[in-house]
């Protein structure tokens, strides 16, 4: 992260996060690092249970396992790291437009810390805040030990598009922003872009750093939402997976549950009483049977039966509705 402190310039006045003064990071603040190492390639944010999300241009070259600290604020006093246990990139990834910059890690626990809620607003009114452990010289390199914080300010798509070059592949689900004094850099890539304390973009790229005539370019976190929520769900063991399709929108393709997206996406939750028949459906040709059992007051247990399988969820649920 580049900030830039004139000495008694106006300009730094306005700048009150920075100073010199160290951050603190939050608990969701991921820091990658390769096992063994002492300093972090890029950074990532915890949002939900043993899942980090980062940039894909971060992981999509590994040659080797990644580790990762979370809410490390200190180089110099490192949490005990975490083992990223599966990597998914996202599969539009353009290497070279920077489009669809984003992916997965799975970790193998996550200490339970606090998760980042994911943001839904479209355009930022106020600063967005960076934090990273990035590249802190405009020219040079050096790397902070203390994790640095700053904020920058959106861009409006079409001017940031209409700067050219890289920019102009710049998409909706992108989001540029810049200030006087501040930007990303090597380094934070992959890390979080807060608004309001929620998860708003992914630090992506930009031309150079620090030159607020040349935007950063983040990946808007909104956009991949449904992705997330599929990856999440391809993950799950498979008497969750049922469960899963009725607490959430998509279910991994290419596994019989592709029903379920269908069912969702298509009509709306059955109410509790219409819920307790049975109802058919046909995707893709294939017939399956949903069912959802009342199994005592305000206590439902979820059937599936695809491909001449019956899955059912272990437990009782006293909850119906989106999760
Ligand atoms: C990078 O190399 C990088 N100024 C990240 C962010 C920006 C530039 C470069 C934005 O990872």
């Amino acid at each position: 992260m580049v900030i830039f402190l004139k000495a008694c310039s106006q300009e730094s006045a306005h700048l009150d996060v920075i100073g010199g003064e160290p951050a603190a990071a939050p608990p969701f603040f991921v820091a990658l690092h390769e096992p063994g190492e002492s300093s972090p390639f890029c950074g990532g944010t915890l949002i939900g249970k043993n899942l980090a999300v980062t940039a894909a241009h971060c992981v999509s070259n590994a040659s080797g396992p990644i580790e990762v600290w979370l809410g490390v604020s200190d180089l110099k006093n490192r949490p005990e790291p975490i083992r990223v246990e599966a990597v998914r990139v996202h599969p539009q990834y353009h290497n070279r437009r920077f489009q669809h910059d984003v992916a997965l890690l799975f970790l193998e626990r996550d200490n339970g810390n606090e998760t980042a809620a994911m943001s839904v607003k479209g355009r930022a009114e106020e600063p967005l805040h960076l934090l990273g452990f990035g590249n802190t010289s405009r020219k040079g390199h050096t790397y902070p030990d203390q994790i640095q914080s700053a904020y920058v300010n959106e861009v409006p798509a079409y001017e940031c598009e209409a700067l050219g070059g890289p920019y102009k592949f710049v998409i909706g689900q992108q989001i540029c922003a810049s200030a006087p004094l501040s930007d990303s850099c090597d380094g934070d890539s992959g890390g979080p872009l807060l608004l309001q304390g929620q998860l708003y973009g992914i630090v992506s790229w930009g031309t150079g750093c620090g030159d607020p005539t040349q935007p950063g370019v983040y990946t808007r976190a909104a956009s991949y939402r449904e992705w997330i929520e599929t990856e999440r769900n391809a993950r799950l063991p498979i008497e969750e997976l049922a469960y899963a399709v009725f607490y959430y929108p998509l279910v991994h393709d290419g596994r019989q549950f592709t029903a379920g997206y269908h069912l969702w996406k298509e009509e709306a939750l059955p109410s509790q009483e219409e819920a307790l028949e049975a109802w058919t459906r046909s995707y893709r040709g294939q017939e399956y049977v949903l069912r959802l059992l009342k199994v005592g007051p305000q206590r439902y247990r979820f059937e599936f039966r695809a491909d001449g399988k019956v899955f059912s969820t272990p437990a009782p649920y006293s909850k119906i509705g989106p999760g």
